[in-house]
């Protein structure tokens, strides 16, 4: 009987849907299960299929080989083939790639195990176990039941957990897998490292019984002397609910109130707002409360749009002082996620001068992007939608909608973020055309505040192969035209941009995306060696003078700030495992076509 309880529990918890996403869980009440995890590879997944290749989570009686029951045998002479209790342990946040060193080239499931007690601040809260990202797909279990599947190795999700958590011995087992997929975001094939494991933080959240889940506050879109925006509270009794929203320093202090629906919309007048802006990333202290709940947040209020040709920052036209950034760890490799790694990255791009960084090719942490708020460095970000993925493939849409909802939903209240980028690189086809156009319409609904634009590519304007142009219907949807080039590098040497001109027809702003090329730091040669610091040195000088000639230029973000692990960049003694595009090398020195930028940047 206590058998068939146990079993009909499972099968209803198998429903559990996501919950709505918390945002701004930093500010919130929270619990950190960062540390050491058990562990166990499962290549075969024989933790989560039987022998018939049926997903244990799915049977109503998964017996003792599912993995996510954490099962132990009861006597001697019970069977039970795994044992998170006795498996080696690794670090969470953290990819395996660089921890172990039998992972590297590992893409595949790895269990993941952890115990814990936890005693609630408040008999009645809820509490949400939040995961900042795990790559790529994760099957999450809290005491033996499931608590639902993410898809996407790049942006945040969570599962409320209040009616499963107990005091004592609670323990969480997460099954990460990070095969490539052919119809995944990305797909099978990408330009850096597929690293795989939990690899930002996990935290349970707790909250009140009826709290405040979401909320958007911004500078009004038509008056500037205006806040807009929305709350939103979860929960049984949100109908009718006083909100207020204090920010002393502007001496706002409105009540407002939820429809039924929990919801609440607003305008607020306020006096003289300090714009947000990189020579002053001014961030105000915004409270949002009800009579049961309480977030803080920084917010800066800044407006940004196009006018023709020029993109306005507050009104006045900023030219973006860019670079992309991979999300490597600085110095030693694996994937970056905490706030010194943030810090390092930022430091350096001050130091370059820029004052805009394209985070490539999927969403970077939280923690990057909040800093970039309080340094005043403007933010792109990206979703992995990357060359070529299943244009036609609904499951491919709707995983590439839902990691650009998440990343909105996360990043749409920092002031650093003026860029939506829905693509790299992409062959225009109407497959295509229609899935991009999707989602810009998506995203312009999620936030009509920012621009949005994707990095096309360039192509030869009236079969003259020395003129280039754009030519890509997806260009008339896009508020910003940016395109990667890499003449003098995969096309040419770099004397070829001397004899390029450009045409580009569309009345927008224009930012180029990437260009670059591989140099070894250390290797010295004549400029036209390849992979000399040299050559790289040489290629920025051409390109900058080609690309100053293009009328409607109002940024650049070179590639890349420093060098990124990729497993296409074989090259011995040269790349091992590394593109090699970096202004910084893959240990931290400064190649010599960083001071080349540096010094374009201080003139601009
Ligand atoms: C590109 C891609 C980027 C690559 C880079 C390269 O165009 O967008 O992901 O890493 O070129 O180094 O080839």
């Amino acid at each position: 009987m206590k058998k068939f309880f146990i079993y009909l529990l499972l099968v209803t918890a198998n429903t559990f849907a996501q919950e709505n996403l918390l945002i701004n869980v930093y500010n919130r009440t929270f619990t950190s299960l960062n540390g050491e995890w058990n562990y166990i590879v499962d290549p075969y997944e024989s933790g989560y299929y039987n022998y018939r290749y049926e997903p244990y989570d799915k049977q109503s009686n998964p017996g003792k080989g599912a993995y996510f029951l954490n099962a132990k045998p009861d006597n001697k002479t019970d069977l039970v083939e795994y044992g998170f209790d006795k498996s080696s342990v690794i670090n969470v946040p953290g990819d395996w790639n660089t921890q172990k060193e039998n992972l590297f080239y590992y893409e595949g499931t790895a269990w993941y195990k952890k115990s814990f007690d936890y005693q609630k601040k408040k008999n009645t809260n809820r509490v949400f176990l939040y995961f900042d990202a795990v790559n790529y797909k994760a099957e999450v279990y809290l005491n033996g039941k499931k608590l639902g599947t993410h898809t996407g190795g790049f942006t945040p999700f969570n599962f409320e957990i209040t009616g499963l958590i107990k005091e004592k011995e609670n323990f969480i087992i997460v099954k990460v897998d990070n095969k490539r997929l052919k119809e995944g975001v990305p797909t099978l094939n990408t330009d850096w490292w597929n690293y795989g494991g939990i690899t930002r933080d996990v935290r349970l959240v707790e909250v009140g019984e009826n709290y405040i889940e979401d909320y958007f506050i911004q500078l009004d879109l038509q008056s500037k002397d205006k806040l807009a925006g929305y709350i939103k509270l979860n929960g049984q009794n949100i109908s009718g609910k006083q909100i207020r929203i204090t920010i002393p320093e502007l001496k706002i202090d409105q009540t407002i109130f939820s429809s039924e629906e929990g919801k609440a919309s607003f305008e607020i007048k306020a006096g003289e707002i300090k714009y947000w802006s990189p020579e002053n990333p001014y961030l105000y202290s915004v409270t949002i409360s009800t009579n049961e709940d309480e977030v803080i947040d920084q917010v800066g209020f800044r407006s940004i749009k196009t006018e023709g040709q020029n993109i306005l920052l507050n009104d006045k036209e900023i030219f973006l002082k860019g670079i992309c950034i991979h999300e490597e760890k600085p110095f030693v490799g694996g994937r970056a996620y905490s706030p010194g790694d943030a810090e390092q990255l930022l430091k350096w791009v001050k130091e370059l001068g820029c004052n805009y960084v394209r985070l490539a090719h999927y969403p970077h942490n939280e923690n990057i992007v909040r800093l970039a708020d309080k340094m005043g460095i403007l933010v792109w970000e990206e979703i992995p939608v990357y060359w070529t993925i299943q244009w036609e493939n609904e499951e491919t849409y709707n995983n590439a909608a839902n990691q650009l909802r998440e990343v909105v939903t996360r990043d749409k209240n920092r002031a650093s973020v003026i860029i939506w980028s829905m693509a790299n690189e992409t062959p225009a086809s109407n497959a295509r055309n229609i899935f991009l156009t999707k989602l810009a319409e998506q995203t312009r609904k999620l936030d009509p505040t920012r621009l949005i634009s994707a990095a096309l590519e360039q192509t030869n304007y009236g079969g003259n192969p020395n003129t280039r142009t754009i030519n890509d219907p997806f260009a008339d949807v896009v508020d910003i035209i940016s395109f990667n080039q890499y003449i003098g590098w995969y096309d040419g040497t770099p004397e070829k941009c001397k004899e390029i001109s450009w045409i580009i027809t569309q009345n927008k702003p224009v930012i180029i995306s990437e260009f670059g090329a591989d140099a070894k730091y250390g290797f010295h040669a004549d400029s036209l060696t390849r992979w000399s610091e040299e050559y790289q040195e040489y290629l920025y000088t051409e390109t900058l003078k080609m690309i100053d000639k293009l009328p409607q230029l109002r940024g650049i973000s070179p590639w890349i700030l420093a060098d990124f692990r990729s497993p296409r960049r074989n090259l011995p003694g040269i790349q091992d495992g590394w593109n090699r595009k970096g202004l910084i090398s893959s240990g931290g020195e400064k190649k010599k076509v960083f001071f080349v930028l540096k010094k374009y940047y201080e003139l601009k």
